[in-house]
């Protein structure tokens, strides 16, 4: 049974042996640390950087900001908190995400069980000890009755192998491991790879200063005007004097997010009230723009009017013929099969004259020399080479890990056919390892803040329940696992999001083939309702007992 014990101290030998050991410290590990500690439970954080803040530590890219609106994407658990922050922003930047998660760790007293500089290289459950054995990059060992991976869903960055990398004599920097002193780029020559979230939002902020910025596009990206400014009193008020309320609406809304929500269907509606709707959306700005109409994600229709609305709109804003041309996502791409980006200028970007486009589909990179790139058909000099090639995402820091299982068995050889858990939660043979925003749960589909709350508080209920009960194992049944994934895969058929090869599906680079969709698409509130409904029926699908049970079974048979 888990005991009611103190906390650890930093630096004390009871480390080396705690109730719940959390793997990240981001803003989903620093909400386990400070509930399971509010628990009772006797827990430690691991981080593998030199400071808190996980995601927003390592995205210090120009432009980086969140595409979440700032009043909805904060903690919600603590209303002081709520009320005393202050958000400058619509959007909040980096840095200032990055000051609020360091106010909560010292306002909560969180950095006292984390420890920085701490890279986990192994876990290893026990089968005897019913514990997990947790190896650090340094060869320390710390003993965990349970183990919360807040490993991120997008940290793991990824730098694609082209050749003579190792040789170019300029600089090379990937947008999710951005150096903490910063990058200046005032006259240089500059090439960026990529044009997802990362690569739309440092683009126009690259463009201003560098002497020249070629862009290297493979899939031409949906983008809508984030419309960012500074909130005003007013607006900040009406948020924290109705929190509760909107917080608890926010918990059961399709993404976690609260947008004005169209109610009709774009089909029902004439062609030229769509116009009018849309054209609203993208004045007032921000991914609300996909929240129009209600069909958009089901109805190819009303999807290929949101697309259409959006394609106009780039052949508006780019002048050259060729750029527009190749900006112009393909009508075969549904709106919102990748997440949509939400941008400052980007498109306005591509008018300058310092800045140029090539599509790798048309003109492949052939490789990196000493002094720049060289596509099939082009020669690049440059000084510097920004990957914004995105992550191995959800699954990919999970990975980096070498977790093994009942009888030694890895995750990374049970998920070679793709990621199975049951619940998004927790993964058969892997008995007391809580994974927060993993494959199989709402995840990256959702505002996370709201999804990693629901994780964080329903794993602190799981493991009181046990207490209170005299359990200490919990592993998902096979079985239970399966039909989760199946029933999350049977509910992505009915959306865009199996059309494009994006990162919600698992692949190869994570470990998984064939591509598989890795995500609960049913919605943020239905999914609570589901792991809700769980929890107060004694978890069904789960085994929870005392310790392993085949040691049960043999302490039976003794
Ligand atoms: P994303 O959204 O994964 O974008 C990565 C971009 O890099 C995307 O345009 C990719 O093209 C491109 N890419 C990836 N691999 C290659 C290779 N090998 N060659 C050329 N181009 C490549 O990552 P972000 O960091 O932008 O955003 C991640 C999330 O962070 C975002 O959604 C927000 O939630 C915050 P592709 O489209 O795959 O053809």
């Amino acid at each position: 049974m888990i005991k009611k014990s103190q906390a650890t101290e930093e630096g004390s030998d009871s480390e080396l042996n705690v109730d719940a050991i959390i793997i990240g410290a981001g803003f989903a590990g620093l909400l386990a640390l400070y509930k399971l500690r509010q628990a009772g439970l006797t827990v430690l954080a691991l981080e593998a950087s030199d400071s808190i803040g996980g995601v927003w530590n390592w995205n210090r890219y120009p432009g980086a900001r969140c595409d979440v609106e700032s009043m909805q994407y904060s903690y919600s658990f603590s209303e002081e908190l709520q009320q005393e922050w202050e958000w400058s922003e619509r959007y909040a930047t980096q840095p200032e995400i990055l000051r609020y998660i360091e106010h909560v760790a010292d306002r909560f007293d969180l950095n006292r069980h984390v420890r920085l500089n701490t890279r986990v290289v192994s876990a290893t459950y026990k089968e005897h000890e019913n514990a997990w054995k947790i190896q650090t990059h340094e060869g320390r060992e710390i003993r965990a009755r349970f183990c919360i991976m807040a490993t991120g869903c997008l940290s793991a960055a990824r730098i694609p192998e082209f050749p003579g990398k190792d040789r170019f004599k300029g600089d090379i920097l990937h947008t999710g491991h951005w150096p903490k002193s910063g990058y200046d780029f005032t006259g240089k020559n500059v090439a960026v790879i990529g044009t997802g979230s990362s690569g739309i939002q440092a683009i126009p902020m690259i463009a201003r200063t560098a002497r020249s910025l070629t862009v290297l596009q493979r899939t031409a990206t949906y983008s809508v005007p984030a419309r960012n400014r500074m909130l005003d009193e007013a607006e900040k008020r009406a948020w924290k004097d109705n929190y509760a309320q909107l917080r608890e609406t926010a918990r059961y809304a399709p993404s976690g997010t609260l947008y004005e929500f169209g109610e009709r269907t774009a089909e029902e509606t004439s062609l030229q009230e769509q116009a009018a709707e849309f054209e609203k959306r993208w004045t007032k700005g921000g991914p609300g723009f996909l929240r129009a109409f209600s069909d958009i994600s089901s109805s190819p229709i009303a999807n290929k009017a949101a697309g259409d609305f959006i394609r106009a709109k780039i052949a508006d804003i780019v002048q050259d013929p060729e750029k527009r041309r190749l900006l112009t996502p393909a009508i075969t791409l549904p709106v919102g099969s990748k997440r949509i980006c939400v941008d400052t200028g980007y498109f306005e970007t591509f008018n300058r004259s310092n800045v140029d486009l090539i599509d790798i589909r048309d003109d492949p990179i052939k490789g990196i020399e000493e002094n720049g790139l060289s596509t099939q058909k082009r020669k690049l000099d440059l000084d510097c080479i920004v990957f914004a090639t995105g992550f191995d995402v959800i699954v990919g820091s999970l990975m980096k890990i070498d977790i093994k299982g009942i009888a030694g068995r890895t995750l990374k050889g049970k998920w070679k056919n793709g990621p199975g858990t049951y619940l998004g939660l927790m993964v058969a043979g892997f008995p007391n390892l809580f994974l927060v925003t993993g494959p199989g749960s709402p995840s990256v589909l959702t505002n996370m803040m709201v999804s990693i709350e629901q994780h964080i508080e329903w794993i602190t209920a799981c493991l009181q329940t046990m207490r209170q009960q005299g359990k200490n194992y919990i592993e998902p049944e096979e079985a239970a696992e399966s039909k989760w994934m199946d029933d999350a895969n049977s509910l992505a058929e009915t959306m865009p999001f199996l059309r494009a090869n994006s990162w919600y599906m698992a692949g190869p680079e994570s470990g998984s083939s064939p591509r598989r969709f890795m995500l609960y698409s049913g919605g943020v509130g239905t999914y609570r309702e589901i792991c809700d409904r769980v929890a107060q029926q004694n978890y069904p699908g789960f085994k929870i007992c005392d310790r392993h049970p085949v040691l049960d079974v043999a302490a039976d048979l003794s």
